[in-house]
């Protein structure tokens, strides 16, 4: 099925509206699931009542950007794990990352790590990943030694484990290459990253009210106003937003507004120097400015989950709506970037294999 967010003529619109009235029906009394196609299936497990009713009341032209999820400010803002005294965040940066969704810039590596492996990405970038068999930035790590045993350095794990608990799991990592002259990622937002191919969530948490994942972004290059450093939207970590179908802006090769104005909020740019990161939940608003410059930002992050946390349990393969792209998944894992995986809910990769660059060895969840 396709689910790109563009407006489609009405007389496509009256049936599928139809059609998705009958789907929320079918969810609503019960009825057996297992007899549905995939697809089908897919939209009436995982889709709320609240994605049904934006799309059919808006005559699919409007919905919620990704799985509805409502913050809750714990009661008691407290590291989630013991780490040594270097790497512990002060009460206030804590208190700023559940208050803002956002915390940094911390320091991971020197100016000279980062331009040394610079060479490695730009190497890297244009070429076929052995996971995926075709170009793209994602997931680079399990045939990068080096990215992985910069993605799982104390200096980011220990910081990530006061937020998410000290057993933690990397299910996807991300190379950004901003060229010259790039335009602007647009503001943007993710819970359970069903906005993939709005039929499956990629993760699975237990309560959506918590914060259940977070992306690592770490400067390659030293990134600026003028190249398009981070931007986020403080505490719009609260609640995933709508988004209006077709619109002015694309965020890679999909088109849409997105319920949110940049005077609700304050918004703030945070510039990086080479090897430093930023930690923020994909919740919070937050995009990059255009790069303005005659020359590339490099960056790369790891999006990151506590091990409870099932990250695409049975699914074969995945479709980007807004990268393109399928991905198939036999060949990727999750990893252990801390502690240990008690849960074994999600295909893993040892991290051993990782360490040696042996990207194929995947272990099967347990049954
Ligand atoms: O690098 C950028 O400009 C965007 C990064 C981003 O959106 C992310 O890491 O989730
Ligand atoms: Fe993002």
């Amino acid at each position: 099925m396709n689910m790109h967010p563009k407006v489609r003529p009405l007389w496509q619109r009256l049936p599928l509206c139809a059609g998705l009235g009958g789907l929320m029906g079918y969810k609503a009394l019960g009825l057996p699931r297992n007899i549905l196609p995939r697809d089908i299936k897919a939209i009436v497990n995982n889709w709320d009542y609240e994605m049904f009713r934006e799309l059919i009341g808006s005559g699919l032209t409007s919905a919620y950007i990704d799985q509805p999820c409502y913050f809750k400010m714990p009661e008691k803002i407290a590291p989630k794990a013991e780490v040594a005294p270097e790497y512990r965040m002060s009460q206030e940066q804590l208190k700023g990352f559940y208050t803002n969704g956002f915390a940094g810039p911390f320091d991971a590596f020197s100016r000279e790590q980062m331009l040394d492996f610079k060479a490695d990405l730009l190497a890297i970038e244009g070429r076929t990943s052995k996971t995926y068999n075709f170009v793209t930035p994602r997931d680079r790590h399990f045939e990068m030694p080096r990215l992985w045993n910069y993605m799982k350095s104390p200096a980011i794990t220990e910081r990530v484990a006061q937020i998410l608990g000290a057993d933690l799991n990397c299910w996807r990592s991300q190379i950004f290459y901003k060229g010259p002259g790039a335009p602007a990622i647009q503001w943007h937002q993710a819970s359970t990253f069903m906005v993939e191919d709005y039929q499956d969530p990629a993760i699975f948490p237990a309560d959506r009210s918590e914060i259940f994942q977070v992306t690592v972004w770490v400067a390659v290059d030293e990134s600026t106003h003028e190249n398009g450093a981070l931007r986020f939207a403080k505490g719009t970590h609260d609640r995933v937003r709508k988004i209006k179908f077709g619109g002015k802006e694309g965020f890679y090769n999909a088109s849409y507004d997105l319920d949110f104005s940049e005077d609700e909020t304050e918004c703030v740019e945070v510039p990086c120097k080479p090897g430093q990161f930023i930690i923020f939940t994909e919740r919070c608003i937050h995009g990059s400015a255009p790069n303005t410059t005659n020359r590339h930002r490099l960056a790369f992050n790891l999006r990151v989950t506590p091990t409870n946390v099932a990250v695409y349990p049975g699914k074969k393969y995945y479709r980007s709506v807004y990268n393109g792209g399928k991905y198939h998944l036999d060949k990727w894992g999750v990893c252990l970037l801390r502690g240990e995986d008690r849960c074994h809910l999600s295909r893993t990769i040892p991290a051993e294999a990782l360490e040696r660059g042996e990207f194929s060895r995947v272990l099967a969840p347990a049954a």
